[in-house]
């Protein structure tokens, strides 16, 4: 299988973590959003949608959304239930990254960190900022609540690709200028995954590097 990326994407960290985790090796192709290679018709053959990560099967089958590619590669592990109320929450905990968590968080990112054509007094960027405080505000009451119930995973009593999913624009707030001290369970919980056995980093054995912004 090969994975359609660029080395900054947090959508794309995602699925590298992932498969670290559970050893799977995946083939990648690195692309890169300055050079435009996104927007080029031989990237949109792949994904008419325009954004990586991309999931090539071996038998040529394309998956993209960051969200399906988990689901399909953690097929037959712990990280995708087989009890139907466990993939429920799991479902609950993807859908609030994608609607509530990740968009506010990776703006702020791309815009102030990696692009820096805004300032985060600028009037978008202001107005993505509580959303970005309310989500991680939203996260560390479901880590408590999951605590007081002696889990220490956002769905189910082991590690999930909803926690895998929620780990990469977490881990970069700072690049949004937004601090994790605030959020004590957050921060335990980041620690625990990067405890994990396979844990990876954004840049391949480098974890000082997971607020980096080069794109080599
Ligand atoms: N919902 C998608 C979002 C993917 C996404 O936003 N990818 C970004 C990189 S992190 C991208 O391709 N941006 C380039 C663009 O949108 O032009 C997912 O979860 O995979």
């Amino acid at each position: 299988m090969r994975l359609i990326d660029t080395q900054r994407s947090g959508n794309a960290w995602k699925v590298r973590l992932l498969a670290r985790l559970l050893g799977v090796t995946l083939e990648r192709t690195t692309l890169s959003i300055d050079a435009g290679d996104l927007r080029k018709t031989e990237f949109l053959e792949r994904n008419p949608l325009g954004q990586i990560p991309v999931l090539e099967l071996d038998d040529g089958r394309r998956l993209y959304e960051s969200m399906a590619i988990l689901r399909y590669l953690a097929e037959g592990s712990e990280f995708w239930p087989s009890d139907s109320w466990c993939q429920a929450e799991v479902l609950t905990w993807l859908s609030f990254e994608q609607a509530q968590h990740m968009r506010p968080l990776a703006q702020l990112r791309l815009h102030l960190s990696l692009k820096h054509d805004r300032q985060s007094s600028d009037a978008d960027m202001a107005a993505l900022r509580p959303e970005a405080l309310h989500a991680l505000q939203q996260l560390e009451a479901r880590l408590t609540a999951q605590e007081r119930v002696g889990t220490s995973w956002v769905a189910a009593d082991v590690p999930t690709i909803a926690d895998v999913a929620l780990y990469p624009y977490t881990r970069m707030a700072p690049m949004a200028q937004i601090e994790l001290d605030v959020y004590p369970a957050v921060q335990t919980w980041l620690a625990r995954i990067e405890a994990l056995p396979g844990y990876a980093p954004l840049y391949p054995g480098r974890p000082d590097m997971n607020y980096a912004t080069t794109e080599i």
